[in-house]
């Protein structure tokens, strides 16, 4: 995958917006996000019918805007409406078995050292997402913040490997992240949650 699609990563789901999920998405990718993750999570998370007809919404806009459209753990959902990839953790489906279903899709992969990063790399991952870098109140199961320096070591390890961050990254805080070695910034409440969509995404351009 080109590592310019890894930009301005927006991830989100239904839980993390105040206001209509479609509508906080549409004007994200008006903006200018670079890829899209649907990511599902939490008390009150679209199952069934419900999530595959949201997320054919979703995929149905990033389409409008050529923007990749990612699913997050769900491989057979990916699978059934033929998502441009998924996003796995550690704990989720092994890499091999997704590589084989999932042959020229994008497949990224979270890591938190370099034992993980060299297993996604050579498992076929397209890209690796790395994170916490600060503290998030997105993900339950967060680990501690990480700060940048696994990911200045994996930058070090793999020149030319994609890489974004992930965890409590901010317009302010992306000039760091970035100098750090990342591609980009992967980001749900900082633009979930933004006033104005559009003036915080161009913020995270600059
Ligand atoms: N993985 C590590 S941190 C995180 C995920 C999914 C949540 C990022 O959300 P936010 O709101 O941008 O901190
Ligand atoms: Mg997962």
């Amino acid at each position: 995958m080109k590592r310019a699609s890894l930009a301005v990563y927006f991830i989100m789901g239904t839980t993390n917006c105040q206001r209509d999920p479609l509508v906080i998405l549409g004007e994200a990718l008006q903006a200018g996000v670079t890829i899209f993750q649907l990511r599902e999570k939490g008390e009150g998370a679209l199952q069934g019918e419900a999530l595959l007809n949201f997320a054919k919404r979703c995929q149905q806009l990033c389409r409008t805007y050529g923007v990749p459209f990612i699913i997050n753990d769900d491989v057979a959902l990916a699978l059934a409406i033929d998502a441009d990839g998924v996003h796995v953790g550690q704990d989720d489906s092994e890499l091999a078995k997704i590589r084989s279903q999932f042959a020229d899709k994008i497949i990224g992969v979270s890591v938190h050292n370099n034992e993980e990063m060299q297993t996604a790399v050579a498992g076929g991952a397209d890209y690796v997402g790395i994170g916490p870098i600060f503290a998030t109140n997105s993900k339950a199961d967060a680990n501690e913040p990480a700060g940048v320096t696994f990911l200045q070591k994996a930058r070090a390890s793999y020149p030319d490997f994609p890489i974004v961050a992930i965890g409590g990254i901010t317009p302010e805080r992306t000039a760091q992240v970035l100098a750090a070695g990342a591609d980009g910034v992967a980001v749900i409440s900082a633009i979930c949650q933004s006033d104005n969509i559009a003036q915080t995404v161009n913020d995270f351009k600059k």
